[in-house]
């Protein structure tokens, strides 16, 4: 077990009430729905960690970023501890292109009360706060 804690970046597209789910494949979570969003690198600020990984994995890019709130969750088996920094991408045109097939079974605009489930354990820490999206209608 590697007890180093990790951080995560998940990234908040919200549109028309609806926010940007993909559902993971081939990795830890594997089915489960999560935001875009991957390892914050070594000497990478947040928001352009933010940009990263949602135009890898989505092909989408946002006019600008604001940072949100965190999680810090224990999960999987074995178990991982990952801080997630949540950052909401404003101004994002375009659709969602499933960028690496191998990761993710598709993309989807999902509301916040009714996300599909199972949901990636940070992303349903951050549910389960009573946190919600303040662009969500
Ligand atoms: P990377 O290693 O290329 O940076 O990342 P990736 O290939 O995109 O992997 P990932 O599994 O999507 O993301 C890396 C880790 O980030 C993941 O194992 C757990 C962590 N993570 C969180 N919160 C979130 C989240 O809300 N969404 C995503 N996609 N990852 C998250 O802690
Ligand atoms: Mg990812
Ligand atoms: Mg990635």
């Amino acid at each position: 077990m590697n007890e180093a804690v990790r951080v995560g970046i998940g990234v908040i597209v919200v549109r028309a009430g609806r926010v940007l789910l993909g559902q993971r494949q081939g990795s830890h979570g594997a089915g489960h729905w999560a935001l875009p969003g991957g390892h914050l690198e070594f000497g990478e600020a947040i928001e352009a960690c933010a940009a990263r990984e949602l135009a890898e994995e989505t092909g989408l890019a946002a006019a600008r970023f604001a940072r949100g709130p965190y999680t810090s969750d224990v999960f999987g088996s074995p178990p991982r501890h990952y801080l997630t920094l949540f950052v909401l991408a404003h101004a994002v045109s375009g659709e969602p292109v499933r960028c690496e097939p191998d990761k993710c079974l598709g993309w989807q605009w999902c509301e916040w009360d009714a996300l599909p489930q199972p949901v990636f354990a940070p992303l349903q820490s951050l549910v389960d706060s009573g946190w919600r999206p303040p662009d969500m209608s």
